[in-house]
């Protein structure tokens, strides 16, 4: 019989360790940017492997870890799903976005085209599992939206770790992508992740984040 709980330590860092790892980490992580120029340069797939592995640790709803990591390097599906994902995007940008949206987006020079499907080595397809299907009944997850979120920010940070660039896109609607990877009913779209490396001229917009004391409010 396996024991209900473990013991679980965690070594305890001096103030000035937390103070340094803490500053050293929010540093580091601040240099990931998202990047739309990828090169064709390829990438090992146990890279891939162990940033999935990283990602699949992330806390979910009542442990039910729903989700599903697609990984497509196949040069045609890639082709097929930027075919689908341009044909969407086509139409989002010239009928389905409001001016706001467009008028926003400025700043990035994004457009229809999505050259970057088809460069990138690898495209990640995260799927959420809205519900498991067991001995023929729905049987519902939790929080699945929050889960998966948590998941890809994990994901993402292991592919900056990894010394990689991804970016988070989304083509609305994205409902080809189950078709095209041929997934279960019980899986949605959630986000689609080219992931690679940067090409040498790669550029990204001049932006900025928040400052802490916009995102923070202290209540002492
Ligand atoms: N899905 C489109 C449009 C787009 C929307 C948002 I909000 C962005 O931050 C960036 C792009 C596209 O991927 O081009």
């Amino acid at each position: 019989m396996q024991d209900k709980f473990i013991p679980y330590h965690k070594k305890e860092l001096s103030n000035n360790e937390q103070l340094r790892k803490s500053e050293e980490f929010y540093l580091w992580l601040n240099e990931r940017r998202s990047v739309r120029d990828f090169s064709d340069k390829p990438v090992d797939i146990k890279v891939i492997e162990n940033c999935i592995n990283a990602a699949s640790t992330a806390p979910s709803g009542a442990n039910k870890q729903p989700w599903t990591f697609c990984v497509v390097s196949n040069p045609e599906t890639k082709r097929q799903i930027r075919e689908a994902a341009e044909k969407e995007e086509y139409e989002s940008y010239t009928n389905r976005m409001s001016e706001r949206w467009l008028k926003d987006l400025e700043q990035f020079e994004t457009n229809w085209e999505k050259p970057f499907l088809e460069i990138a080595p690898y495209l990640i397809i995260v799927f959420k599992r809205v519900y498991e299907i067991e001995k023929g009944e729905k049987i519902n997850n939790y929080y699945v939206n929050e889960s998966v979120g948590l998941a890809t920010g994990v994901l993402l940070t292991a592919i900056h770790q990894a010394g990689l660039v991804a970016l988070t896109h989304t083509p609305s609607p994205m409902n080809f992508l189950t078709k095209v990877l041929n997934r279960p009913e019980n899986e949605r779209p959630f986000l689609l992740i080219p992931v690679g490396f940067p090409s040498d001229n790669a550029k990204v917009p001049n932006i900025h984040r928040k400052k802490l004391n916009e995102v923070m409010i202290k209540y002492e």
